[in-house]
């Protein structure tokens, strides 16, 4: 069976993405669109080695007989147009916060939660949409599930490096012009950050909420219960560095029993996805550069956490463009055609291409 798929938010840094791990992948498709604002209309997108795409407006493209949309425009895009493609009978898999938190929309990561799929596929209200997760969130529940299955978390501290690419292209452009202006003796006015960001560090990603953190920082807090477990607590730090791609975080775990560090690696080195480069010596452990590119959710820096009962702390390192959202979307849909569920949708909808 091949899918008709639509990736809307094309020209973005993770809609290009998108596209990419869908070829790359061998994603069986019939057809790919690529759909964006009616100012980007009129481009041209790559998809895989040697087909060119024109991007078409989102705004007056009829979704039906369309099987998966994976979206990656800005929230409120999401909000208007996922819901208008679900009606229409695809299946969206919504990369934004628009939908996250709804008690009645999946919130998957497909090594931690798939059976969250299972669930709302077998509802007849099912409306369709699936959240894929903030990208700090999916690479630390990736590593938390194996810890969590095995020694039980109380509690996640974490602390986070994030690059500028989460803030999409243009936090790329102005970390360049950023930088460039420093060597020159000069100065830029920062648009997409609060302060300068060549070399420095911001402790703001996302708006301030009234308690004093950042919507980004509550993301990994309700999205890792959402995911994992509602009993975890989770506090997190969110900084933004001076790297162009890929997000790091310390994690900091309390588990309610004890946690040996040889049980906890091997849970770690057998878990999906997971990448155990650990070898307490100069360069033995995986910095974001090393991780642009890769699947992976890398664990390094493993060890005790002497300062609570039963704790452990480890670096974890991924692409955040990547598994933090353009592959956990593609595996979302890897994940509906592998469990049969796209079989059940089309029992209830429109037929699905051949
Ligand atoms: C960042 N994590 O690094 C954000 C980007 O909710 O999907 C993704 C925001 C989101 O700025």
């Amino acid at each position: 069976m091949a899918f008709r798929v639509a990736v809307v938010g094309a020209t973005g840094a993770v809609g290009r993405e998108m596209l990419k791990t869908l070829a790359e992948r061998d994603f069986p498709v019939s057809e790919v669109i690529a759909l964006a604002s009616p100012r980007s209309a009129g481009q041209q997108v790559s998809f895989g080695e040697d087909r060119v795409l024109t991007v078409r407006n989102l705004e007056t493209f009829d979704f039906a007989g369309v099987d998966f949309c994976l979206f990656s425009p800005g929230a409120s895009v999401s909000a208007i147009h996922a819901p208008r493609a679900a009606a229409a009978g695809c299946i969206v898999i919504d990369n934004t916060s628009q939908f996250r938190m709804d008690p009645d929309v999946p919130l998957v990561v497909p090594e931690v939660n798939p059976q969250a799929l299972d669930k709302f596929a077998a509802r007849k209200d099912w409306r369709r949409i699936i959240a894929n997760p903030n990208c700090s969130t999916i690479q630390m529940v990736v590593a938390l599930k194996p810890l969590h299955d095995r020694f039980t978390i109380r509690r996640v501290v974490v602390s986070t490096y994030q690059s500028v690419s989460g803030a999409g292209k243009e936090g790329m452009d102005e970390l360049e012009r950023s930088t460039k202006a420093t060597y020159v003796n000069d100065t830029i006015k920062p648009e997409i950050f609060t302060k300068s960001i060549a070399f420095n560090v911001i402790p703001h990603i996302d708006r301030f909420m009234p308690d004093g953190s950042t919507k980004e920082e509550w993301k990994m807090t309700v999205e890792t219960r959402k995911i994992l477990d509602p009993d975890i607590a989770v506090m997190a730090t969110c900084v933004r560095v001076p790297v162009f791609i890929g997000h790091a975080e310390a994690v900091h775990v309390e588990f309610a029993n004890p946690a040996p560090l040889d049980k906890a690696r091997a849970a770690l080195r057998a878990a999906p996805g997971v990448i155990v480069f650990d070898e307490r010596d100069d360069g033995g452990y995986i910095t974001p550069a090393e991780s642009q590119g890769e699947d992976a959710v890398y664990v390094s820096r493993l060890r005790v956490d002497p300062t609570v009962p039963h704790g452990l702390a480890f670096w974890c390192v991924s692409d955040n463009l990547r598994k933090g959202a353009a592959l956990n979307a593609v595996q979302i849909a890897e994940t509906m055609v592998a469990r049969g569920l796209m079989e059940r949708q089309a029992a209830r909808s429109e037929p699905l291409r051949a």
